[in-house]
């Protein structure tokens, strides 16, 4: 005979509805509705917001790790336009946003870390998981504050929103002390604030008047223009104004990793991704002088850091530098310009509306040749690639896997890739078939496993694309725990493995430095498609070229999740160029 549960049994296994109303946590998530905040990426804490945050239409999308979770967020703001929530826990979890934060910051991502902390009355005296927040956190965010006073949490919620979103856009840490989170609400203010303040940019500037006539006149009259854009074009939502420009004045565009999609890849003035990669089958090696051989650069949303200029060798040392960034540090980093301080969309447009009315003889004059030598270029590339490209061979070379996803690519599409190879791999292979098209890489850092969940973070924010992911076995290994994530939470991704077995970045850099590489590098083999149905997802395992037309085609008509485990050449290396320069 079953015993009745005792009280104590009841009250921790019975759910018998939230015992708040209108508590503080209740004002953070009206103040996360009124900016626009559909989901937060979260474990559990700080627990009351996200049951609050129920009550508003709130939905919780939830994760394994936060150091996952983080990079969830990320995909989904740089996808949606909007500021990515992601929450956790005071002490150990939230020393696991500092990586994603991170990211966030190099590559200007607005992200809101809602960060539980202790007590108020218990600082400082070695409260269970107390650490130092907001040291921890003040590197790898733009702000961090910690709220104590009901009182203020409109006006907190929207400084963090402002700090994301704001200038160059980035993370904001609002660290929220347990008990004030269940405190009852304060009195609504005479006049509540009622902006909204959750998408990006949230404002526009632009530069002065006489240095856009300058640049305008710079570019009438170079001889040998190139525009060079950066990942700042997709955050500015910049890309149509980018294909205007690319129009009007006959330019060719070439973009960094974190910059492709910006622009068509397939149009007769694009080059592709032109930075680390354009050694021998690198797609853009036939097309590299055009950059290279410059006399008048435009870098639009650019870093230029060290993977995008390849070690600062690629831009040629004698052109004119127009700069085109909402921040005025990254203007001069590295490459004296002029300076157009301003958000890219609107500036690109002030460009485009001053070309309109100068002579542009010249630029019509050059179209034609232009074109023909970047046809002759990709055609160059598309011979010295066909034999990978068209192998049959098993294990697979990967050149052969990105024509089989490029063939079901369309411009709705979104790509994500792990660091390491894939990255290099999909910016290689993949092309970008309208402007705008989304390629997402995990460039800031390019930590390793990154890949994965944000995929599925991007899925959140696009319910309706198809979502491709193509990341190593190395960094896959990182995120597996987030498969069952994308069961639980219904998120479809088209997940290709590439199983070469080893560390392959790694092993391959190690072998040409030092001719030997490390006992990290080789794995005992692994069934990751087993790894996939253990959770409930489909995992099938590709041995021979020929089976992965079909696998994908399955894999993008099924319901769910699937992962692709691709059997993938140990000996593959994509083009990088100081494996040839050493
Ligand atoms: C978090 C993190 N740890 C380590 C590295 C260093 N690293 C760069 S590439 C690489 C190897 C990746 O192997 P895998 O994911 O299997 O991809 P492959 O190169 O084999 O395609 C390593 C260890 C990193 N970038 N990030
Ligand atoms: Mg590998």
């Amino acid at each position: 005979m079953n015993a009745q549960p005792d009280a104590t049994t009841r009250r921790a296994t019975e759910s018998r509805g939230l015992q708040y109303t209108d508590t503080v946590a209740h004002r953070v998530a009206q103040a996360l509705a009124r900016h626009g905040v559909e989901c937060l990426f979260g474990q559990s804490l700080p627990s009351m917001v996200h049951l609050a945050g129920r009550e508003h239409g709130i939905r919780q999308v939830a994760y394994r790790q936060e150091n996952t979770g983080g990079y969830m967020a990320d995909a989904y703001a740089r996808l949606s336009g909007k500021v990515g929530i992601v929450t956790a826990q005071n002490g150990p979890a939230a020393a696991l946003l500092v990586a994603p934060l991170m990211e966030a910051l190099k590559v200007s991502v607005p992200l809101i870390a809602l960060v539980q902390d202790v007590n108020r009355d218990q600082t400082d005296r070695n409260a269970f998981q107390e650490i130092d927040h907001e040291s921890m956190f003040r590197p790898c965010s733009k702000w961090v504050r910690r709220v104590t006073e009901a009182s203020r949490i409109d006006d907190y919620v929207d400084m963090a929103f402002t700090a994301a979103t704001s200038g160059r856009p980035g993370p904001a840490v609002l660290l929220l002390p347990a008990d004030l989170l269940t405190s009852p609400a304060a009195a609504q203010p005479a006049a509540p604030r009622s902006a909204s303040l959750g998408r990006y940019p949230l404002d526009r500037a632009m530069p002065s008047h006489a240095s856009l006539d300058e640049a305008a006149a710079l570019i009438a009259q170079a001889q040998r223009p190139v525009v060079v854009a950066g990942g700042g074009v997709h955050l500015s939502g910049a890309t149509a104004e980018l294909a205007a420009l690319q129009a009007l004045a006959s330019l060719p565009v070439a973009t960094t990793v974190m910059g492709k999609g910006a622009v068509d890849e397939t149009h007769p003035l694009s080059l592709g991704v032109v930075s680390y990669f354009t050694g021998k089958n690198g797609s853009a090696r036939f097309l590299k002088p055009l950059v290279a051989e410059a006399d008048v650069v435009l870098l639009v949303g650019n870093r230029t850091n060290q993977n995008g200029t390849d070690s600062w060798k690629l831009y040629p040392a004698g052109a004119r530098f127009i700069h085109i960034d909402i921040e005025p540090t990254e203007i001069g980093r590295n490459y004296e310009a002029l300076r157009l301080v301003g958000d890219a969309k609107l500036t690109l447009a002030a460009l485009a509306d001053r070309l309109k009315a100068a002579d542009l003889s010249q630029r019509q004059k050059a179209r034609a040749g232009l074109e023909a030598t970047i046809a002759n270029g990709r055609r160059q590339h598309q011979e010295e690639v066909a034999a990978l490209v068209n192998s049959n061979a098993s294990p697979m070379r990967p050149e052969r896997i990105m024509r089989e996803l490029d063939q079901r690519l369309t411009a709705e599409s979104v790509v994500v890739a792990d660091a390491s190879y894939s990255s290099i791999w999909i910016a290689n292979g993949l092309r970008s078939r309208q402007a705008g098209m989304r390629f997402i890489t995990p460039r800031g850092l390019a930590g390793l496993g990154w890949g994965f969940p944000m995929a599925l973070g991007a899925r959140v924010a696009r319910p309706d694309a198809p979502v491709f992911c193509v990341v190593g076995d190395g960094g896959f290994a990182h995120a597996w725990a987030e498969l069952e994530t994308a069961v639980r939470m219904k998120l479809k991704v088209v997940l290709v493995v590439l199983n070469n077995g080893i560390l392959g970045y790694q092993k391959h850099a190690e072998n040409i430095k030092f001719g030997a590489y490390t006992d990290a590098c080789q794995f005992v083999p692994v069934d990751h498609a087993a790894i996939a149905r253990a959770v409930g997802a489909r995992g099938v395992r590709v041995e021979q070229a020929q089976a992965l037309g079909a696998a994908l085609d399955e894999a993008m008509a099924a319901e769910g999740t699937t992962l692709i485990d691709v059997v993938t050449d140990p000996d593959a290396f994509p083009p990088v160029t100081w494996y040839e320069a050493v």
